[in-house]
């Protein structure tokens, strides 16, 4: 399917189709518009507080603002079709309108094909195409960019899954495979960004294997990937920084965890960081670009 190693170029020097250029890792702001997302639940609820919060996450410097109607926290129930696309129709069209390159986190092939009628340049599946047969077709007859992320099925259960051998191979072997499919159903290579889905299926000890091991995740059939990484606010984060009795750090309180969790990945050459606060994770990026810079000479 993909050729060999000619034409490889590093992640942070790819151009995604219709995305900013990557001379650096790139910011993507979380605008979730659910009322249960583990992370920031209900803070952004409803359209105008939505469409506000997307507005200033780009004020503060993020590259992509990325609008997700269905919450996907273990143990989330799924909503409706409908409902997901009432959630997100005035968000995603309000965002295209002011400018800003839009992403839509959804795992439906009919909410991303609204997002992406309205303008939205880059569809964020966090089922890989594994939740919606059509997805990958809709996303190659677009022509649109498209992130692949790691995932072993809905969130209601998710931790029964959690079972890896080698995870980074694991994870790596199942992208391939995903890979496969999508690019079997059309889409560009050129198009895909992987992600090793963090915290989906994978508990801390999982995690932490794939981040130190990204490049690996992203090397494929000799074809190096763009990777998007979304460590921000997760639990594994919290756990790490428990207090002694072991209870969590809560979720707002390990923004300083993801930054630093943000400028590592972007000193190994990470497309993307998926994060919900903007302006340090800005700064770390930029941080990261320099520190590469220097090290190439
Ligand atoms: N994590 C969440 C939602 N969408 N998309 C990608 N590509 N990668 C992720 O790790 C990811 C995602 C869950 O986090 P949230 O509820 O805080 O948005």
């Amino acid at each position: 399917m993909i050729g060999g190693s000619r034409g490889v170029v590093p992640p942070d020097q790819q151009q995604l189709p219709g995305l900013p250029a990557a001379d650096r890792c790139l910011v993507m702001g979380v605008v979730n518009v659910t009322p249960d997302s583990f992370s920031d639940g209900g803070q952004w609820y409803g359209a105008d507080a939505a469409i506000a919060h997307g507005l200033e996450l780009a004020a503060q410097g993020a590259d992509i603002v990325d609008v997700g109607g269905e919450s996907t926290r273990p143990g989330a129930q799924r909503i409706t079709e409908e409902e997901e696309l009432r959630r997100i129709g005035p968000v995603v069209s309000e965002l295209v309108r002011a400018g800003l390159p839009v992403s839509i986190d959804t795992m439906r092939a009919r909410v991303a094909e609204f997002a992406l009628d309205a303008g939205a340049r880059l569809v964020n599946d966090v089922s890989g195409g594994l939740a919606d047969p059509d997805m990958a077709r809709l996303v190659a007859a677009a022509g649109v960019s498209y992130v692949v992320m790691h995932w072993r099925g809905h969130s209601q259960d998710m931790y029964s899954r959690a079972a890896y051998g080698d995870v980074v191979a694991d994870v790596r072997d199942e992208l391939a495979s995903r890979v496969d499919a999508v690019v079997h159903a059309g889409v560009d290579p050129r198009c895909i960004v992987l992600d090793p889905g963090l915290g989906f299926g994978k508990r801390p000890e999982h995690n932490w294997p794939l981040l130190a091991h990204l490049a690996e995740v992203g090397a494929i059939a000799g074809h190096t990937f763009p990777i998007l990484v979304g460590a921000s606010r997760k639990r594994f984060l919290g756990h790490l920084l428990a207090a002694q009795d072991g209870t969590p750090r809560s979720f707002a309180d390990c923004d300083g965890a993801t930054v630093a969790v943000t400028a590592l990945a972007a000193a190994v050459g990470a497309w993307c960081v998926r994060v919900h606060q903007v302006p340090l994770n800005a700064d770390a990026v930029r941080v990261a670009a320099a520190w590469r810079q220097a090290a190439r000479r």
